[in-house]
């Protein structure tokens, strides 16, 4: 079996083969969708099969043309940080949302709760920055990959599964060389922080060093970096490792459309220094087209003295 069939109906771990690795690059586009509401009823009829092919997915999300008229009414940017605009619930199976990046707005190191992602870059461009797993964190594919080692292939058929996460093979044909690391940005975005109004970015919750026993201060390792530009897709899950993505522009922001299936409302960051994990919760700027109204919580108060 090969990766055409890797099913992203099911969480990573529960893939029933682990074939969710590389995306054959280019992709082929065969397909032209017209508009973001065609692009969302193709996406809904797909998802309503029990299997539903990575690659298709892609190629779904490749073959609509970004069009602002199509997607400014979801497009809600913040001041200080990326948010995260509700566009469609997916009948409960995948959440499809915008997410708007101002000028040099990132989010933190993060997983993917074991979900599949898929991104399409609208506006503007973004950096991806792909990260190896930290040495003592698994993720839960990992760990289901490692318990069922003798049954599961990866790759091919004839090739053995590998050991570790790092061992996997990244698609890292958008790889650029030119990119400066940008990893220390993320520990000031972690500072700056100090609200849960949203976003997978870093909310500190201690600043001592009794919580970092285990986690020796050495940077989280690059695995690679790519560059997103207008209309181009890309597609990560956990076994395929973390990433960080930044809006390199200093002026102009970014717009990206996010398939995720299934949808979570947590994830793990990652101290860029430590690799120290930490949950946190995923919410939205908007739904619908229409700005979430914030409950202010005792412990934002606290967070921001
Ligand atoms: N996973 C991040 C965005 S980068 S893919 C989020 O959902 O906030
Ligand atoms: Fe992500």
């Amino acid at each position: 079996m090969d990766v055409e069939n890797a099913n992203c109906k099911v969480k990573v771990s529960q893939c029933a083969d682990m074939e969710v690795l590389p995306i054959e690059k280019p992709l082929k586009i065969d397909v032209e969708i017209t508009g973001l509401e065609k692009l969302i009823e193709e996406l809904h009829r797909v998802f309503s099969h029990d299997h539903v092919n990575v690659q298709d997915v892609q190629k779904l999300m490749a073959g609509y043309k970004s069009d602002p008229k199509d997607w400014s009414k979801f497009a809600k940017f913040d001041r200080f940080r990326y948010t995260r605009n509700l566009v469609d619930a997916g009948n409960g199976a995948f959440n499809i949302m915008i997410l708007c990046w101002g000028p040099g707005h990132a989010s933190a190191i993060h997983d993917h709760a074991d979900s599949h992602c898929f991104m399409k870059l609208l506006s503007g461009s973004l950096d991806e920055v792909r990260y190896e797993w930290p040495e003592n964190v698994q993720p839960e594919v990992m760990k289901v990959l490692n318990n069922n080692k003798p049954r599961r292939k990866c790759c091919s058929e004839s090739q053995d599964l590998p050991d570790s996460v790092s061992e996997l093979k990244i698609n890292d044909s958008c790889h650029i060389d030119s990119c400066q690391n940008k990893g220390d940005r993320c520990q000031e975005e972690g500072d700056r922080c100090q609200t849960k109004s949203g976003s997978c970015q870093e909310r500190r919750e201690d600043h001592g060093s009794d919580d970092d026993e285990g986690y020796d201060v050495e940077d989280m390792k690059v695995r690679g970096r790519s560059r997103m530009e207008i209309n181009d897709v890309c597609y990560i899950n956990d076994a395929l490792g973390l990433h960080r993505v930044e809006n390199p522009s200093h002026v102009d922001g970014a717009v990206s459309l996010h398939l995720y299936c299934p949808p979570f409302d947590s994830c793990r960051v990652f101290d860029a220094r430590t690799g120290k994990p930490t949950q946190v919760k995923v919410t939205f700027w908007s739904m619908y087209g229409k700005k979430i109204k914030r409950v202010i919580e005792a412990n934002d108060a606290a967070d921001s003295q």
